[in-house]
């Protein structure tokens, strides 16, 4: 399988992660990936290119332009205004507020277009987003001329990123430019299913009302764990895009029985919806040991997940989302990749 990774993920490591009340060291790291690329290699997957330049057109046509000069700029109004530290949003619009004026103020703007203070906006941030849709970006072209499946290790993550709010680690929703481009290059239903542990509102946001795309997500039910306000199994889609929006929220414990049984019922679902190229927002954080996360699974299982994806036999692009019990990282995102394959 061809993978796409990008040096450039490096630019972005901020210092801070609000947590619990403290400045913690973020849990979404650079080391993340090396760990990943390390057991790529052990594994004898070494077909790792650079992507080619990003192609801010479907980037542009999903997401907000005024959240894409934000994000551009945010670093350097920043430091023109005065401030000391990494950008963290501390005034966001709220119940009985205006939810649709922009402050001029970059302050002000930090909170419009945020939605999770616990992620900080640092120097090299919108470069290292960049280089990640690239890397999704690339996996998606070797796709739409004919591979099977293409992996895609982005970093930052993308699936929290709204078309006009980041937050949850993520800043350009990598997956949803790769669901938008399979559309521009034939398929005309796509498919995204997320795996990660959190529901990927940003994704789900995106496609709400789409007919065309279809967004399936495994996660913690928001009554338990981040994003909290989204992620409920009765959001499901709405318009034109009603029904081919599907959570499954699960509760703290949930172990691979009972996952399993959820992605067996969301594979049924995008195959009988007729999907015709599937991109996976391949997060590991369900993984039992994971430190921000409460799900049981064990590193085989997302070698057995894996091969329930593949046997959809759908032209496949997997993006890197997120997993955070550091050392087990790289062998569960390969695991799933080698369940694939089989
Ligand atoms: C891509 C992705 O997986 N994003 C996850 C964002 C999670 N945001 C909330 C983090 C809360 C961390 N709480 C730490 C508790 C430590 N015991
Ligand atoms: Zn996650």
């Amino acid at each position: 399988m061809r993978i796409y990774y990008s040096e450039d993920h490096r630019l972005h490591f901020p210092q801070a992660e609000l947590s619990g009340g403290q400045f913690v060291t973020p849990f979404e790291r650079p080391s993340r990936v090396e760990y990943v690329l390390t057991r790529l290699r052990e594994r004898s997957l070494t077909d790792i290119n650079a992507p080619a330049a990003v192609d801010m057109g479907p980037i542009r046509t999903l997401l907000d332009p005024g959240y894409l000069s934000f994000l551009e700029t945010a670093w350097d109004d920043w430091k023109a205004e005065g401030m000391a530290g990494e950008i963290i949003a501390a005034n966001v619009p709220a119940r009985g507020m205006h939810m649709d004026r922009i402050p001029q103020n970059i302050d002000g703007k930090v909170g419009y277009y945020c939605h999770a203070s616990e992620t900080a906006i640092t120097r090299g941030t919108w470069a290292a987003a960049l280089s990640s849709v690239a890397c999704a970006q690339s996996a998606q072209r070797h796709v739409a001329a004919g591979a099977d499946a293409a992996f895609a290790l982005c970093r930052p993550p993308g699936h929290h990123a709204t078309a006009d709010q980041y937050g949850g680690y993520c800043f350009i929703n990598n997956a949803a430019v790769v669901a938008e481009m399979f559309r521009n290059s034939g398929a005309a239903r796509v498919a995204v299913l997320d795996i990660d542990f959190h529901h990927g509102n940003g994704t789900q946001t995106i496609f709400y009302d789409r007919p065309d795309v279809m967004f399936v997500s495994l996660h913690g039910a928001p009554q338990e764990t981040y994003p909290y306000f989204i992620g409920y199994a009765d959001e499901k889609g709405a318009g034109a895009g009603e029904g081919a929006n599907l959570n499954y929220p699960m509760t703290a414990g949930t172990g691979y029985d009972l996952w399993a049984q959820a992605l067996d019922d969301a594979i049924a679902r995008i195959t009988a919806w007729g999907a015709q190229a599937l991109v996976v927002s391949l997060g590991v954080d369900a993984y039992k040991d994971d430190p921000i996360s409460f799900f049981k699974l064990e590193s085989d299982d997302f070698t057995d997940a894996g091969r329930r994806i593949g046997r959809m036999r759908l032209p496949t692009v997997f993006c890197m989302e997120g997993g955070y019990a550091i050392e087990a990282v790289g062998v569960n995102t390969v695991n799933v990749l080698e369940g694939f394959k089989d």
